[in-house]
């Protein structure tokens, strides 16, 4: 009987390693670790882009008048006013009208088309006035012409400041 009460001490003291207090707070700790570990991570980084960090995709820092996307802008980059590279700041309404660009990403070399849509409802918002007007054609062109306060079909005509949105790659030169 000797063999068979071994056994079942190790069995016992196996069970009751494995049901521990201890063993409970080891997998709580590497629970909490791990977790904390997550935001390390490339797919968390990525989510994060629209801050001022910038991602591998979509490099550089959209609150400096450089950012890639900025290249046919002329107003106040709304990563600065409360806003990101592509939402309005609280309170404001975004136009639906807008001036288009078109910017190349250095991440892949392609050329985006653009939508700087102005941002309405509050007064100028003065931090980040940026003017690079890749593109841009005399007032007398209004459809080809950056410097216009778009505000337009939006409840205020109030201009705060301009979004960068990408609406899509554009064709290559045939
Ligand atoms: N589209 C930006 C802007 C607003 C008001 C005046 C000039 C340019």
């Amino acid at each position: 009987m000797n063999w068979l009460d071994r056994l079942a001490e190790r069995c016992t003291r196996r069970v009751a390693r494995n049901s521990s207090r201890r063993s409970f707070l080891a997998l709580l700790g590497s629970a909490l670790v791990g977790g904390a570990a997550v935001p390390l991570l490339p797919v968390a980084r990525a989510a994060d882009a629209g801050a001022s960090g910038g991602t591998a995709a979509d490099p550089g820092d959209p609150t400096k008048c450089d950012y890639w996307r900025n290249c046919a802008i002329d107003g106040y980059l709304c990563a600065c006013c409360g806003g990101t590279v592509n939402t309005c700041p609280p309170g404001t309404e975004m136009s639906p009208i807008t001036w288009i660009g078109t910017c190349r990403n250095p991440a892949d070399g392609r050329d985006y088309i653009i939508s700087y849509n102005d941002c309405c409802g509050k007064t100028s918002c003065g931090a980040c006035l940026c003017q690079r007007n890749e593109g841009d054609r005399p007032v007398y062109r209004p459809h080809t012409a950056n410097d216009y306060n778009w505000c337009l079909g939006t409840a205020s005509a109030v201009y705060n400041c301009t979004v960068t949105v990408i609406l899509g790659t554009a064709a290559p030169k045939s």
